[in-house]
C-alpha cells in the first residue's frame, strides 16, 4: 500500500471533499482514527481552505482499494467486484442501484389484474412512513418480534457458533442491537455486514454500531439482497439474519427464488435467523393494516407520487382509496389503492397509457401471513433444516433459526 507516516487531524472547519484522487489512489479525511484504515501523511493547503490558514492534513487511504485489501468476507472470486464506497462501505462496481425500474412498472400495471413489486414503495418518504408503521399500536409485529429476541438471543447465539452476522436490511435496530450484544459477549470481536440498497440506510447503522460497539468489524454492502449474501466466503460462519417478516412481502415466484439463491450462497454449517408473522384472528391482522391514523393507507399510496417522479405519470392521488383486507385462502393481507374514478394514466416519454377504471383495484403489496411448521417443511426442501423455532407467549410471531445442510 506504499509508504505510511502518520500526522496530524483535520480541523472540523475546513470542508474536504469526501474523497479526492491522489497519484491514482482515493484519500479520504481522517476522522478520529478509523478502525481498518491506514492514516497516510500529506501536508498540503487545499483549495477549501482558500489560503487563509496553512493547515497540515491527515489522510486515511482505504486500506481495501486495493484487491489484496478487500476484507475476508468476500469469496476470493467476488473480491474484485466490490470497491469501498466510503469507509466500510462497499459496492459492485459498476452496479447501478438507482436505474429507473421501468420494466417492472410498466409490466405489472398492465398485467391482470394490475399490480406492483413492493420494493417501490420506499422512496424516502415511504421508508419514513415505514418507520413510522412500526411504532403504531396496531402494527404488533415489530414490537413481537423484538420482545422474542430480547428473550432468546442469548440462546440464539449460543446455538450459531458464528463469527459474522450478515443482516439483509439495514439493520441495527433495537432487534440486531440484542444480537450483537450477546455475540460480542459470547464469542468477542466479530464482523457485522449488513446489506442494503441504502446507502443512507448503512451509514446510520455504521454509525450505531461504532458508537456502541467498536470490538465489531462493520462492512455495510451497498447493494441488492441477492448480490450482497452470494458474495460473502462460505469458509466464513456466518448468521444470516432476515427479520420484520419481509419474506411475507414475496410473492409464489420470489419466495422459492429467494430461498433457492440465499441457501445455494451459505456454506455447510452457516445459519438463517428468519422472521415470519403468522396466521391469526382477522381483526388482528385486518387492523395492523388499516391503522386508525391512516398512516399505512398513506404507505400504501405514496406508491403513486413515487411513480409520478420516476415516470412522469400523472396518477392523482385524491382520485384514489386505500383498502386493505385479509385473503384466506391464500392466507395473505392484500392492499390495493382503488380509483375513486376513471384516471386516465399516462407516462410522458414513453408511449404508454392506459385507462384505470371507477373502482378498479391495483394490488400494491400483499403480506403473507405463515404456519411455522408448514414453513419449517417448506425450507428443508432449500436444505434448510429447523434448529430452534421461538414464538412469543401469543404465538402471534415466529423466529426460526435453521441451519444450513450440505
Ligand atoms: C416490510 N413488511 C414486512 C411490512 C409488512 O408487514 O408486510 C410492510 C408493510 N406494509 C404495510 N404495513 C407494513
Amino acid at each position: 500500500m506504499g509508504t505510511i507516516h502518520c500526522i496530524s487531524v483535520i480541523p472540523n472547519a475546513v470542508k474536504i471533499p469526501h474523497s479526492r484522487r491522489l497519484r491514482g489512489i482515493h484519500l479520504y479525511p481522517i476522522f478520529a482514527g478509523e478502525p481498518n484504515w491506514i492514516q497516510c501523511e500529506r501536508s498540503i493547503i487545499p483549495e477549501e481552505a482558500n489560503g487563509s490558514i496553512p493547515v497540515r492534513f491527515s489522510f486515511i487511504v482505504p486500506q481495501a482499494m486495493t484487491q489484496e485489501n478487500t476484507p475476508t468476507i468476500f469469496a476470493a472470486e467476488k473480491r474484485a467486484h466490490w470497491r469501498a464506497l466510503e469507509p466500510e462501505i462497499w459496492s459492485i462496481q459498476g452496479a447501478d442501484l438507482d436505474a429507473v425500474p421501468t420494466q417492472s412498472i410498466l409490466t405489472t400495471l398492465w398485467d391482470q389484474p394490475r399490480w406492483l413489486e413492493a420494493y417501490h414503495l420506499y422512496d424516502q418518504r415511504g421508508s419514513e412512513l415505514f418507520e413510522q408503521i412500526c411504532g403504531l399500536p396496531e402494527y404488533y409485529l415489530t414490537r413481537t418480534e423484538n420482545a422474542i429476541l430480547e428473550t432468546h438471543a442469548r440462546d440464539i447465539i449460543a446455538r450459531a457458533p458464528v463469527r459474522c452476522i450478515v443482516e439483509l436490511g439495514a439493520g441495527y435496530s433495537k432487534k440486531t442491537l440484542h444480537l450483537l450484544t450477546e455475540q460480542l459477549r459470547q464469542r468477542g470481536s466479530s464482523i457485522f455486514a449488513p446489506i442494503d440498497v441504502s446507502a443512507a440506510g448503512l451509514r446510520a447503522s455504521r454509525a450505531a454500531v461504532r458508537s456502541a460497539f467498536p470490538e465489531i468489524q462493520f462492512h455495510g454492502l451497498h447493494a441488492r439482497y441477492e448480490e450482497g449474501f452470494s458474495a460473502i466466503d462460505k469458509n466464513l460462519p456466518t448468521l444470516f439474519v432476515f427479520l420484520g417478516s419481509t419474506i411475507g412481502n414475496f410473492n409464489h415466484s420470489d419466495f422459492p427464488r429467494f430461498f433457492r439463491t440465499l441457501s445455494a450462497a451459505m456454506g455447510p454449517g452457516d445459519f438463517l435467523l428468519l422472521g415470519a408473522d403468522r396466521v391469526k384472528d382477522v381483526k388482528v391482522l385486518e387492523d395492523a393494516y388499516n391503522d386508525s391514523r391512516g398512516v399505512t393507507a398513506e404507505f400504501i399510496l405514496n406508491v403513486f407520487d413515487h411513480i409520478n417522479r420516476l415516470l412522469h405519470g400523472n396518477f392523482a392521488r385524491d382520485n384514489m382509496r386505500y383498502d386493505s383486507r385479509y385473503n384466506p385462502e391464500w392466507q395473505r393481507i392484500e392492499m390495493y389503492a382503488v380509483a375513486r374514478a376513471r384516471q386516465d394514466i399516462r407516462f410522458a416519454d414513453i408511449d404508454a397509457a392506459f385507462q384505470w377504471q371507477k373502482d378498479e383495484k391495483i394490488l400494491v403489496e400483499i403480506s403473507r401471513k405463515f404456519d411455522p411448521l408448514r414453513l419449517q417443511e417448506q425450507l428443508r426442501f432449500f436444505d434448510l433444516g429447523a434448529v430452534e423455532h421461538f414464538t412469543d407467549p401469543r404465538e402471534w410471531f415466529s423466529i426460526l433459526l435453521l441451519k444450513k445442510e450440505s
